[in-house]
């Protein structure tokens, strides 16, 4: 049987387990990523395992999302970064330096290797040919020090990418695309691959743009070969020799299949607010913007902003929209004040921000109230550019460029002809603002700030329970519904007593209190619960005011870990009707709990409100069973070392 390339990733990583779909499989980790807002949790724990030093091949710790510094918070949270990272013999990438999936495609990424991130996207560096991969920063830490990391097996889906996009249809559109069809749960359990000829005339940064926005699809990674076209980039990169030639194998098996003519593919958007929300362009009518925001891991390459300054050169952005680029490093941004495209931008009337996530996380440049921005990001849930009434579009830098310049979503075909800006032979190598490690960290000092609270602990499961219906919600909520984010969240990331205070604010403003209240509380959730971002937070946060469940009709990968990792139980109904029959406040009586769960897949809970039962499936396998007894990973890894 011919394989995939994923599988043979897979395969040379092995850890335990048997690669048949679905089952669970352990694999190694060679490179890890964190960054900052989910990093300063992930060495606080890997701090609490004792290890002395990172055991992977290469760890970088990148400083890229709260670069806001309003207050002392965040410049605490990176001081104690970057004296961890030399303490543990972690890269450290300094603010200033560049979103961490853009900077570790420039300057990291190999292909074949297996990268593990505490942050959704870290599929990007699947463009280089990287079996990349999100997940919780506890899971990461774990990695860090030499652990497996534990996954489902994955199907694995071929997606042929067939001829050539036509002039101003760019990666952005194909990725689209696939989500329109897909949508945003399509991709649970899945790796898709990408294939075909179409491929060749794709970059690396351009495929990053797809295999970045995977992660929209919940997949749980997505991948190209590594082939010419990763050698060019790798080359530019001054960094020919970590290339190597990944192909799947000739007449490879998958699980699925999926075809993309590109020849076919128009300019596209994502309406509010969901990325799946997918309309052409060209039949989405002359929606008014108050502002264009051109950045984030998805689309702040050079080639991406080349080709916003090429259109923008010469010309006005409209007085109705207010334009802001956040370049995705700092290589892009010297590339582009060295060459003068920055000074078209400026002259365009651009208002730039550092290199760093920025807008995409709400970090500043809120749209005004029930404004229109227009985004050349990947997630447009609601809130989350920081104005609640706000509606956000997700497009190619190019449909950005033309709508800034008319002030209203515009197709850039209208603008004339187009010449795509070519990848450069030689990207400008200065690594400066990224510390290595010394040889040995053991005499380095962690210095930490006032707002670095200690980690909550959570204790062994009881085997009764009860516990109060906290919220009640329907499909698709987000981590930034559980979790919100924003300037001013953000910083109290490695404070979880303050930020709990702010768990499914947006949604339910006096949520954090009645938890508070019932002392033991569950959530109830439909289809896709937790989907987007690998903020363990999101399961800390929620911990800290006593949710010991999740009753949800189906889960997204990464937040279920999460629930697991800390404690918390994540239970699937077995039916709609007990979907229903939830209210918000009933009391639910877990009881025996320890030895239903132990005595097979489903569960019973009686609803003491109307003495019915509800029966749910707990999904778990042995070793995250272990883990829930235990009361979380941290318990159970200090109990198995006993
Ligand atoms: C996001 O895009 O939502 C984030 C912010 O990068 C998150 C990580 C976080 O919440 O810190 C992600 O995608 O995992
Ligand atoms: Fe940063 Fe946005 Fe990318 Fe998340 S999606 S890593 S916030 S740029």
């Amino acid at each position: 049987m011919g394989l995939n390339l994923t599988r043979k990733i897979i395969a040379a990583h092995l850890a335990d387990g048997e690669m048949a779909a679905g089952c669970e499989i352990a694999v190694k980790i060679d490179q890890t990523l964190t960054q900052d807002a989910t990093g300063t949790m992930a060495f606080l724990q890997f701090e609490a395992m004792g290890i002395e030093r990172v055991r992977t091949e290469l760890s970088v710790s990148y400083v890229d999302h709260n670069t806001l510094q309003a207050g002392f918070e965040n410049a605490d949270d990176h001081r104690f970064l970057q004296t961890a990272a030399a303490r543990y013999g972690v890269y450290f990438s300094r603010p200033g330096n560049g979103i961490c999936h853009q900077v570790h495609l420039e300057r990291f990424g190999v292909p074949g290797k297996t990268l593990l991130g505490s942050d959704s996207h870290t599929p990007t560096a699947g463009g280089l040919g990287m079996l990349a991969i999100g997940a919780g920063g506890l899971d990461v830490a774990v990695a860090m020090g030499g652990g497996p990391f534990y996954l489902t097996m994955p199907q694995v889906v071929r997606v042929e990418l067939r001829g050539r996009l036509k002039d101003w249809v760019t990666a952005k559109d194909i990725i689209l695309e696939v989500l329109r069809r897909l949508t945003v749960k399509g991709g649970v359990g899945k790796v898709l691959e990408y294939t075909g000829e179409g491929m060749q005339s794709l970059s690396v940064p351009e495929r990053a743009t797809i295999t970045n926005m995977g992660a929209e699809l919940g997949a749980t990674s997505s991948i190209f070969p590594s082939d010419r076209r990763t050698r060019e980039f790798l080359a530019a990169q001054g960094r020919a020799g970590s290339w190597r030639e990944l192909l799947p194998d000739e007449g490879a098996e998958y699980d699925q299949e999926l075809t993309v003519e590109l020849a076919e593919l128009e300019p596209l958007a994502a309406r509010p607010h969901s990325p799946d929300a997918v309309v052409k362009v060209s039949e989405a009518g002359h929606i008014p913007l108050d502002q264009v925001a051109i950045g984030s891991c998805t689309n702040s390459s050079y080639s991406d902003l080349m080709q916003v300054a090429t259109i923008l050169r010469g010309r006005k952005i409209h007085p109705r929209t207010s334009l802001v680029i956040s370049p995705g490093s700092r290589q892009v941004l010297e590339m582009l004040a060295r060459n003068g495209a920055l000074a078209d931008l400026i002259s365009a009337g651009a208002r730039l921000l550092e290199a760093a996530c920025g807008p995409c996380i709400g970090m500043g440049q809120a749209p005004p109230s029930g404004g229109v921005s227009l985004r050349t990001f990947n997630r447009n849930f609601p809130g989350r550019s920081g104005t609640e009434d706000a509606g956000v579009y997700l497009a190619s830098p190019e449909v950005a460029a033309a709508s800034a310049l008319l002030g209203r979503l515009a197709d850039p075909r209208t603008l004339g002809s187009c010449r795509r800006v070519e990848l450069p032979d030689k990207f400008l190598l200065d690594d400066s603002l990224i510390i290595a490690p010394p040889a040995d960290g053991q005499s380095e000092e962690i210095v930490r700030g006032p707002n670095i609270k200690p980690l909550p602990r959570s204790a062994e499961l009881p085997d009764t329970l009860s516990a109060r219906v906290l919220l009640k919600t329907g499909d698709n909520i987000t981590t930034d519904h559980i979790m919100p984010a924003g300037a001013k969240i953000l910083p109290l990331r490695s404070n979880i007593p303050a930020l709990s205070n702010y768990v499914f604010s947006g949604l339910d403003a006096g949520f954090a209190e009645r938890a508070r209240e019932a002392g033991n509380g569950v959530v109830v959730g439909g289809h896709n619960y937790g989907q987007g971002s690998s903020r363990e937070h999101a399961a800390l946060a929620p911990l800290y005011l006593g949710v010991k469940a999740v009753l949800a009709k189906s889960f997204a990968r990464i937040h279920r870990a999460n629930l697991i990792n800390f404690g918390i139980l994540p239970l699937v109904f077995t039916s709609e009707e007990d979907y229903e029959q939830l209210s918000c406040d009933d009391l639910l009586e877990f009881a025996p709990l320890r030895s239903q769960l132990q005595s097979g897949p489903e569960i019973t809970v009686v609803n003491r409100r109307t003495g019915r039962s509800i029966v749910l499936c707990h999904q778990l396998t042995a070793r995250q069973l272990a883990i829930i007894l235990d009361g979380g990973l941290l318990n159970h890894t200090k109990k198995v070392a006993l």
